[in-house]
């Protein structure tokens, strides 16, 4: 059964909801981020930049020793390509799914997670970063808009794309966001919440939340290759 090192934040919920969409069973081992558990040696083997989620395939596709992979969107991949679903094989469909994917990771998840941070938790307010970091936000929600005008999903088809996106939008109020400026993005966001395994994936763990303390705060902010 595929290991599952979590927390439930938006690189999490990725992967909950490939799995659940995928149906694969999987057992999640927590990870608490806030007390520093990203940092035990074990994890740091299987995910050496010290953040979750991280997956172990005890039976990888071909046989042979068990595998890990870190990155959520290269675990995306991985549970694409291992199970065949929302990862097509064609070239000109998976082109569009990696755009998309990449977008993601490279823009959407960095930008608006330094909007989260500047908007709640950074000690002091820092205008020019709440807004620089805003619009930017705001210039995101605008690509997937128009992206979205003529197609249901980010790649056409429902993807890992929509996967890794979904979760980075639902803290829209958390980045300044209008998500009703936005009717297309609106629309494929009521689309992608309204699906079962998007809702179980998202629910996986919730318990767990807490609000940010002063401990998780000094734990995940201020790291230096020191720790
Ligand atoms: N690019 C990574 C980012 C993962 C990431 O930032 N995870 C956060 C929680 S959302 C984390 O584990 N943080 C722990 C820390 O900052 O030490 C991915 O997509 O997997």
């Amino acid at each position: 059964m595929i290991e599952l090192h979590y927390w439930p934040t938006p690189n999490g919920w990725k992967i909950t909801i490939m799995l659940e969409e995928c149906g694969l069973p999987y057992v999640v081992k927590p990870v608490d981020i806030g007390r520093g558990e990203q940092f035990q040696p074990d994890f740091l083997k299987i995910a050496p930049n010290n953040r979750m989620p991280a997956i172990v395939d005890p039976a990888p596709t071909g046989g042979g020793a068990p595998i890990a992979v870190f990155e959520s969107g290269a675990i995306l991949q991985y549970l694409g390509r291992k199970t065949g679903k929302f990862y097509p094989a064609a070239e000109r469909a998976r082109a569009e799914v990696e755009q998309w994917l990449f977008w993601q990771m490279g823009g959407l998840g960095p930008m608006a997670g330094q909007a989260h941070h500047f908007r709640q938790y950074a000690p002091e307010q820092v205008p020019y970063a709440v807004e620089r970091y805003t619009k930017e936000v705001n210039r995101l929600y605008g690509v997937m808009d128009r992206r979205l005008a003529d197609r249901a999903f980010l790649a056409g088809d429902y993807s890992i794309a929509d996967m890794a996106s979904w979760p980075w939008v639902v803290p829209w109020q958390n980045q300044g966001q209008v998500l009703s400026d936005f009717p297309n993005l609106e629309r494929w966001f009521k689309a992608m919440e309204a699906r079962p395994a998007v809702q179980k994936g998202f629910a996986v763990g919730r318990d767990l939340r807490k609000p940010m303390d002063d401990e998780a705060k000094k734990i995940l902010f201020g790291q230096t290759a020191r720790r």
